[in-house]
């Protein structure tokens, strides 16, 4: 039961108040002090990201339960052992209140740097204080439960009627008489109230568990892709990656992004002042890290925003100032240059294609820096902190390295295994994608003899050096067989696509996408 209740609370907590769950801060606390090579094992072990949470998510509440129960079972046995005055009771009550204590402080030392995260978008001295407080209150509805349950239920304080506070072997056994009719009642009592515990904290974990989804944890890891890849991603079919359990809903009348740090003047903006700004729109594409050669967690969007530049001269970057640290209302972190950050392309975007910045990719607002993979591009943002010295990213401490976009270029048609009848299509349409950061991509050539020859494709759509390219060819294949058909990109600064295989870890993936098709007569 009182496994139950602290259940409850973190529940109520999360949904009404953004309070991040053990299981969120144990997680972010976790995570980042993972290896790179660890942290991709585990999550194949686990079956994927989405599995994997699916798997944390279900597995703290039970944890939590069940350690609630055995130290509430421990509890039950010692202090009702003891013999039943009032001066034990108010030892043992005093015992449960201080070992609380200090495991609510043992979690607030150990999670330290993970306190730091509203779901809701406090901004961040207040998250802390929220999660602490928060947490405070979960090992609360823990003591109180117990004390609860031991005291009223299981073992109620001796009735005045029934000789009072005795301790002689006579009052023994008028309590175990006085007691045993009301068994009954205290079990249907207690069956009912947990009862109620489970029912009301699996529907409240169910609720949040929605939110996450369409499916499980649905969105993490979204790619569209098809033979036809649109220029512009429409917003649903954007690719999504977040390290969250449950994505933070930040509403736009409580947010304000802050700078901070080494400037003249700390800077508050609301989203009504980001919104007053001069207004900056481009074309850029992200690209996740772990995407692999030929793979789709990439997409491309018109996004509208103010330069990130602008903000700090305003605040006035003071002399030393060397990095710029974003920080989100999730606890996540990462870093750039200071170089980087004032060149003119890096933004504040609060609009994608149009409209608002969905939630799941960051809204109200999101950093964008191009020339990077996607995680240094922060959504949910809520601080930009200019220091003299770095700060490690949430994925950058595990060894990832996001800071130099590979060049890449995919076949989206044909597509790999198609079977070609020549008679039917004696002209087989190629096409697909060519990216390199914010580095533009100048020629695209295919092969399809396995790479010994090479032709030019035509490039259909180039908006702009920091999204993609798309591209198109027309292949005759002369007889039927079998053929590998490959694809390399020249980025803009005329640096051909390297012919090496790499994985994606730490650096991002490397080598040339290739398909094989077969051709019938
Ligand atoms: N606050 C925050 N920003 C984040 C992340 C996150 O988990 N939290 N994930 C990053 C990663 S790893 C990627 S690839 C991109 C994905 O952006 P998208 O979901 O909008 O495509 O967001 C980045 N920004
Ligand atoms: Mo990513």
């Amino acid at each position: 039961m009182a496994g139950l209740a602290l259940g409850l609370m973190s529940l109520l907590l999360r949904i009404l108040a953004g309070v991040p769950l053990i299981a969120e801060l144990a997680g972010d606390r976790v995570i980042p002090a993972l290896d790179v090579r660890t942290f991709v094992r585990l999550l194949g072990r686990l079956g994927g990201p989405l599995r994997g949470k699916s798997l944390s998510f279900m597995g703290a509440f039970v944890a939590q339960v069940g350690v609630g129960g055995l130290v509430g079972m421990v509890f039950a046995a010692f202090a009702g052992r003891s013999p039943g005055d009032r001066r034990s009771r108010r030892r043992w009550t005093a015992i449960l209140i201080g070992a609380a204590g200090l495991a609510w402080l043992l979690a607030v030392a150990l999670l330290w740097p993970a306190l730091a995260s509203n779901y809701m978008g406090l901004p961040s001295p207040w998250a802390r204080v929220t999660t602490i407080v928060g947490l405070g209150l979960d090992v609360g509805a823990f003591v109180s439960v117990l004390l609860l349950v031991t005291r009223r239920v299981l073992a109620p304080e001796p009735q005045a009627a029934h000789g009072g506070e005795g301790t002689g072997p006579g009052d023994e056994r008028r309590r175990v008489v006085a007691r045993t009719p009301t068994v009954g009642r205290r079990a249907v009592l207690l069956g009912g109230a947990g009862a109620l515990g489970i029912a009301a904290t699996a529907g409240l974990a169910r609720a949040l568990y929605g939110r996450a989804t369409f499916g499980s944890f649905g969105y993490d890891g979204l790619m569209v892709r098809g033979p036809h890849t649109s220029p512009i991603t429409p917003n649903g079919d954007f690719y999504c990656v977040t390290k969250n359990l449950i994505d933070p809903r930040v509403a736009a009348s409580r947010w304000r992004l802050r700078v901070v740090g080494l400037v003249d003047r700390s800077l508050t903006f609301a989203f009504a002042d980001l919104r007053a700004l001069r207004s900056v729109e481009q074309i850029q594409t992200l690209e996740c890290i772990s995407n692999g050669v030929g793979s789709g967690l990439m997409s491309n969007a018109d996004w509208t925003g103010v330069t990130l530049r602008s903000l700090i001269e305003a605040a006035g970057p003071r002399p030393g100032v060397a990095w710029v640290v974003m920080h989100a209302a999730d606890g996540f972190v990462n870093e750039m240059s200071f170089e980087k950050a004032m060149e003119p392309t890096t933004i504040v975007a609060y609009a994608m294609n149009g409209e608002p910045l969905p939630d799941r990719h960051g809204y109200p607002a999101r950093v964008l820096v191009p020339g990077t993979y996607g995680e240094v591009n922060v959504k949910w943002v809520d601080r930009i902190e200019l220091s003299a010295t770095p700060v490690k990213g949430y994925y950058e401490r595990q060894g990832w390295k996001a800071n130099f976009v590979q060049t890449t270029s995919r076949f989206d048609r044909p597509v790999g295994g198609q079977v070609i009848v020549l008679g039917r299509t004696p002209e087989v349409e190629l096409g697909g994608i060519a990216f390199a950061g914010d580095r533009g991509i100048s020629t695209v050539d295919w092969s399809a003899d396995g790479g010994s020859s090479w032709l030019p494709a035509g490039i259909t759509y180039a908006p702009s050096r920091i999204a993609w390219s798309l591209w198109e060819a027309t292949w005759s294949p002369r007889a039927p067989g079998t053929y590998r058909l490959l694809v390399r990109a020249t980025d803009g600064e005329g640096t051909l696509q390297p012919n090496v295989h790499h994985g994606v870890v730490p650096a991002g993936a490397s080598g040339l996408h290739q398909i094989a098709v077969t051709v019938r007569p």
